[in-house]
C-alpha cells in the first residue's frame, strides 16, 4: 500500500529512506499507510490467507513481491482456564509469541524490516539488541543474503538467544556497557552510512509488530478484549499494538480499543514512573536491573510512544518485581504447559498483580502478549526452578528417586 515517513512530534514529510529521527525536530517517526480501499472490507475477507504476518499486507508499508519471510506470525492464543482459575479471573488468553520461527515477537517486525532494506538496497543491516532483535535480525539477513552486525550488552544477553545469533552468521559484538550504550553506538553507525538499523525506533519495525493486534481480533472473531497486557522494554511493541487498534478503528473495523497494560521490571520501570506522575514523557533509568534481561532498558527509545498509547487506549503501566515475575513464569509453565522466557511473564506477573490489588473484575476478558520462548534463556530455568537427579544406572536406585 501507498504510505510515506512522517515526523510524529513535528508532522514533517520524512524523504530520506535511513533516517531513524526527524531531520528537522529530531523527533520520532511513524508511518502513514493509505487505508482507504479497507474500509470497503469485511476483517474475514483477508481469511483466504493463512493466518500470519502477511494475511495482513495491506495494512503494511512494504510490497509483498519481495517480501523476506521465514512464514512469521500466526501463534497460537491460549484459553488458559487453569491460569485464569489461580489468578481468579472468569478467562486470560495467552498469545504465545514464543513460537515464531526464531522465538519471539521480534520476527513479526524483522520480516517487514529486512523487506524494506531490500527496497532500498541496504547492504549491511544492523541493531543493538537485550538479545531477542539480534536473533531475529541474523535469521532474516541470512535469507536475504545480507551482512549483519548486532551489538550486545556483554553479560547480559540470554544464552539462547547469544546462540541464535552467533549461528545465523552475525557479526557478534559485545559491548562494557548496558543495551542503552549499545543503542546510542549503532545509532552513529548508522548515521555515518555503514548500515541500515534495524531496532525498532525504524518505523518500519512496529508495522510489522501490528500483525499481533490483528491475528489477537481474528483470533476472536473480532470481539474485544477487555485489557491486554504485554512487557514493555524500549517500548516499541505496545506502540505498534496500539497503532494497529487505531487503524481497525480509522476504517471502521471497530469502534474502540481495549485498554493497554504495558509491564514493566521493578529495576527498570522509567515508562511506571512517568505513569505515576502522569507525565507524557519520563526520566531514563541509569542502571537498569532485572532476571528479565530482555527489558533490562532504562531509556526506551519508544518511551513517549508507550505513554501516548496507554493513556489514550486508558490502560496503565505497572511494575513487577523479579520474584513475581519468576512466579509468573513457573506457574504459566506448570499449569498451561506453556513455556516463555523472563520478559514475557512480566505481562502474566501483571494480571496476577492487578487481581490482587482488586484492580480487575472477573468477568474481563484478559489477553496477555507473551513475547519469548523459554528456550532462549535455559539459565534463569536451571538457576530458578529445580534440578536434575543424577544417580547409578542402576533400576533401584532411580525407582527409589521416583517413588519418593
Ligand atoms: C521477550 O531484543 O529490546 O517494549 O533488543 O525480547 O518492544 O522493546 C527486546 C525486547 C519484551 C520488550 N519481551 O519489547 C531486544 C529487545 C521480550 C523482548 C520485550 C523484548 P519492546
Amino acid at each position: 500500500m501507498e504510505s510515506w515517513i512522517r515526523c510524529w512530534e513535528c508532522g514533517l514529510e520524512v524523504d530520506d529512506p535511513y533516517a531513524d529521527s526527524c531531520p528537522s525536530c529530531g523527533g520520532l517517526l511513524t508511518l502513514e499507510t493509505d487505508l482507504e480501499q479497507l474500509k470497503s472490507l469485511h476483517p474475514y475477507d483477508l481469511r483466504r490467507r493463512p493466518i500470519g504476518v502477511w494475511r495482513y499486507s495491506k495494512f503494511l508499508p512494504v510490497s509483498e513481491e519481495k517480501a523476506v519471510t521465514l512464514k512469521e506470525g500466526g501463534t497460537p492464543l491460549y484459553d488458559c482456564r487453569c491460569l485464569a482459575g489461580i489468578v481468579g479471573l472468569k478467562r486470560i488468553l495467552v498469545k504465545y509469541e514464543g513460537a515464531n520461527p526464531t522465538g519471539s515477537f521480534k520476527d513479526r517486525g524483522m520480516t517487514v524490516g529486512v523487506t524494506r532494506a531490500i527496497e532500498i538496497g541496504a547492504k549491511v543491516v544492523g541493531c543493538a539488541s537485550t538479545g531477542n532483535t539480534s536473533a531475529s535480525l541474523a535469521a532474516y539477513a541470512a535469507k536475504a543474503g545480507l551482512d549483519c552486525a548486532v551489538i550486545l550488552p556483554a553479560g547480559n544477553v540470554a544464552a539462547g538467544k547469544l546462540a541464535q545469533a552467533v549461528f545465523f552468521g552475525a557479526k557478534v559484538i559485545s559491548i562494557e556497557g548496558n543495551f542503552d550504550d549499545a543503542l546510542r553506538i549503532v545509532r552513529q553507525l548508522a548515521a555515518d552510512g555503514h548500515l541500515y538499523l534495524l531496532n525498532s525506533i525504524n518505523p518500519y519495525r512496529p508495522e510489522g509488530q501490528k500483525t499481533v493486534a490483528f491475528e489477537i481480533m481474528d483470533q476472536l472473531d473480532y470481539r474485544m478484549p477487555d485489557r491486554i497486557f504485554l512487557p514493555v522494554g524500549n517500548a516499541g511493541n505496545i506502540w505498534s499494538v496500539y497503532k494497529a487498534f487505531q487503524e481497525l478503528i480509522s476504517i471502521g473495523w471497530i469502534e474502540r480499543m481495549p485498554k493497554l497494560v504495558g509491564v514493566q521490571a521493578h529495576g527498570s520501570r522509567p515508562i511506571v514512573k512517568a505513569f505515576a506522575q502522569g507525565r507524557t514523557d519520563f526520566e531514563p533509568v541509569e542502571k537498569p536491573e532485572t532476571v528479565a534481561t530482555a527489558i533490562r532498558i532504562g531509556n526506551p527509545v519508544s518511551g513517549r510512544k508507550a505513554l501516548k498509547a496507554i493513556y489514550d487506549s486508558g490502560g496503565r503501566a505497572l511494575d513487577v518485581t523479579d520474584g513475581e515475575i519468576l512466579d509468573a513464569q513457573r506457574i504459566l509453565g506448570r499449569a498451561e504447559g506453556v513455556g516463555v522466557e523472563p520478559a514475557s511473564a512480566a505481562s502474566i506477573a501483571g494480571v496476577m498483580k492487578m487481581s490482587q490489588m482488586g484492580e480487575l473484575s472477573k468477568d474481563e476478558r484478559v489477553v496477555c502478549i507473551c513475547t519469548g520462548n523459554v528456550l532462549k534463556d535455559p539459565d534463569v530455568v536451571m538457576r530458578s526452578f529445580g534440578k536434575v537427579e543424577k544417580v547409578r544406572a542402576e533400576v533401584d536406585a532411580v525407582r527409589k528417586l521416583i517413588t519418593g
